[in-house]
């Protein structure tokens, strides 16, 4: 698995990518699986940054590969600082505890407040709905209709299921990005 998604994050930041760098935001609520996911993907280490008070981003480089990671929901007061990570993302990667289906209308909420934001209107959609070894766990259709993915227009999307601390379904999700980054 580590090997298959190695792969695939060199498609990402070689060859046609070379001058340009990839940047990938990973955003879901607290424990849907975020910083476990980034660990899966072994591109090295993870640093961790604190621009402002409860406020903490995790961020990857390889090569020319940007991952940043923070957590959404509540704090409206933090907001305005995400803005800051918008520029020129290619791709946001948005990871759903399947289970927590409790969270899931905020998740939603959260989902479609981001989408709406002037500077990630190119960017492409995959959502990982995670935890799927969870009993109670949403499948990906309805994963799909709770957060309201059916009225996502003009934008490419995906979702893909996933149980991140068994590193399932995450080659799939990842082989779909770089081949829509790549514009295939
Ligand atoms: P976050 O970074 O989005 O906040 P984490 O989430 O990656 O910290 O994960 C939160 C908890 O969920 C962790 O457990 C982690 O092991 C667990 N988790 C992540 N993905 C899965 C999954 O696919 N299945 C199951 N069953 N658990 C998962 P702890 O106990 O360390 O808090
Ligand atoms: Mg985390």
């Amino acid at each position: 698995m580590g090997l298959t998604i190695s792969k695939t994050i060199d498609m990402l930041t070689g060859g046609m990518f070379k001058e340009k760098p990839t940047r990938v935001l990973m955003l879901g609520l607290d424990a849907a699986g975020k910083t476990t996911i980034l660990y899966k993907l072994q591109m090295g280490e993870v640093v961790t940054t604190v621009p402002t008070i409860g406020f903490n981003v995790e961020t990857v480089q390889y090569k020319n590969l940007r991952f940043q990671v923070w957590d959404l929901g509540g704090q409206p007061s933090i907001r305005p600082y995400w803005r800051c990570y918008y520029q020129n993302t290619n791709a946001v990667i948005y990871v759903v505890d399947s289970a927590d289906q409790e969270r899931m209308g905020i998740s939603k909420q959260e989902l479609v407040t981001m989408l709406e934001e002037e500077e990630l209107k190119d960017a492409i959609l995959l959502v990982l709905a995670n935890k799927q070894d969870q009993k109670g766990a949403l499948g990906a259709k309805e994963i799909s209709e709770a957060l309201g993915l059916p009225d996502v227009r003009n934008r490419q999307w995906s979702i893909q299921e996933t149980c991140a601390t068994k590193g399932k379904g995450l080659s799939e999700g990842f082989d779909w990005l770089v081949a829509c980054i790549k514009g295939e």
